[in-house]
């Protein structure tokens, strides 16, 4: 058989001897009758598989009790004889809401605690069986029934995950998030508030999944707290008391995980159900810039699809760490941005495998850009910078501009420096700072990303200086 391609690779090279011509007429032939028969079998095998002649019942029961562990179902797999019925005892010893589907047959939602008998039928071939809620399946939540002798179902192929062009959306180019919105463009307001005065920080947050722009026309859902990415600033003084109540008015569990405070994470973290409510107390003993967010499994794809935010809490105004006096405050929350399906919202696959489409400050491609922060000559602003990733760093800088002042995870790096100054801040995932500056010079500062090919993807903005 390997040896059909030798004489048909040499038609070209030796076409002198008659009889070679006709050897290789006659191995052509022989060849074609080969693939005939070849593409034959394997249009009746793909029949077969296809379940258009499914194996005969065979009156057998194979029952299998399934639990949770973490994010996986234990066991993982089954061996089914092809023709047996196969019944699933499902009980949900996880900490959150699960599901488990197997070809047609489905559980629906299931409580931690409770169980559920589902009866998958006969089983003909192999299949992979998978919990629904959102990102459940890529943590690999999947549970194989394996039919006979045949391999574990399910392709494996996630042609989304592929680097590239993403298949669910015309990502837009740099140009269209650079032309002119229009008037209607409402950017993401970055401008900071001083803390209020009050020492007891009460607020309600609602925890929903909703249609939004995302990047220039392109809408897709988001999971948000308090209807907007990113979620709420809170800001106050150390020593200050932060009680929030959650309530879950979504389709699906959702929590939160405050870095600025010290809390037990079993309690204050647990992932409520849609309808539920949960008190979030902390009190804020450290100053700096804390990320928020949403701590329910995979926590990337609540974070890509908006569930995070910032805590600022100023030091105390008698320490030797207080904050000096400024024109104007400014509050960036710099993370990547993964588009998807309209109603589905960050596609889940490119999320785990990190495939960003586009990066952002405050949840939008270039928005600053749309709608510069202003400032004016001589002035002195302070930009809050919070980097919530989910993975990627960022390298804050500003174009024309140095740092005098730099405020990095809890230590000043530099602080009204004269004879040397700051290029860049570099904030790993989940870290944050500040940085102050004083314009000189009338123009138009571009801040950056200077991990540059995010600020290609996005995560570039502007401060116009004016006289
Ligand atoms: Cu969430």
């Amino acid at each position: 058989m390997t040896k059909q391609s030798t004489p048909t690779g040499g038609t070209t090279t030796q076409p002198s001897a008659g009889w070679a011509a006709w050897a290789l007429i006659g191995i052509a032939v022989v060849a074609v009758v080969i693939l005939a028969v070849v593409t034959t079998t394997s249009a009746g095998k793909e029949t077969t598989s296809g379940g258009e002649q499914p194996v005969a019942a065979t009156g057998d029961v194979v029952e299998i009790d399934v639990s949770v562990e973490g994010m996986a179902f234990v066991p993982n797999s089954v061996d089914v004889p092809a023709g047996s019925q196969l019944k699933v005892n499902f009980t949900n010893t996880g900490d959150q809401v699960h599901d488990l589907k197997i070809g047609e047959a489905e559980t629906g939602r299931v409580n931690p605690g409770d169980s559920v008998v589902l009866d998958a039928g006969v089983i003909s071939e192999s299949v992979e069986g998978y919990c629904t809620i959102a990102g459940h399946h890529t943590q690999g939540m999947t549970f194989d029934v394996v039919a006979g002798d045949a391999p574990a179902g399910g392709s494996g192929a996630s042609s989304s995950v592929a680097g590239g062009a993403n298949p669910h959306v015309d990502v837009p180019t740099a140009a269209e998030r650079q032309s002119d919105l229009g008037p209607e463009f409402a950017a993401f307001d970055p401008r900071l508030e001083a803390a209020p005065s009050g020492r007891v920080h009460e607020h309600t947050w609602v925890m929903t999944e909703e249609i939004r722009e995302v990047a220039p026309g392109v809408e897709q859902k988001q999971w948000l707290f308090n209807g907007q990415a990113p979620g709420p600033t809170l800001r106050g003084k150390v020593g200050d008391t932060f009680r929030i109540t959650l309530r879950n008015e979504g389709h699906m569990g959702h929590s939160v995980d405050f870095h600025a405070g010290e809390v037990n994470p079993d309690e204050a973290m647990a992932t409520i159900d849609p309808g539920e409510e949960l008190v979030y107390e902390f009190t804020a003993k450290r100053s700096g810039i804390w990320m928020y967010h949403c701590a329910t499994a995979p926590m990337t794809l609540h974070i890509a699809n908006g569930m995070t935010g910032a805590v600022i809490i100023d030091p105390p105004e008698d320490s030797q760490d207080s904050l000096s006096d400024v024109d104007a405050e400014y509050a960036l929350v710099a993370s990547q941005l993964f588009l998807g399906e309209r109603e589905v919202g960050a596609d889940e696959e490119r999320v785990a495998a990190g495939n960003y489409d586009l990066a952002g400050f405050n949840f939008y491609p270039n928005q600053y850009e749309q709608r510069p922060l202003r400032a004016k000559v001589g002035e002195t602003i302070r930009i809050w910078v919070l980097n919530v990733g989910p993975d990627e760093s960022l390298s804050f800088h500003v174009v024309g501009e140095v740092f005098d002042t730099v405020f990095k995870e809890g230590q000043y790096l530099i602080r009204d420096a004269e004879d040397t100054g700051s290029q860049a801040v570099d904030l790993a995932a989940a870290q944050g700072g500040f940085v102050e500056m004083t314009f000189d010079e009338p123009g138009t500062y571009t801040f950056v990303n200077h991990a540059l090919t995010n600020a290609e993807k996005g995560q570039r903005g502007q401060i116009v200086v004016t006289e």
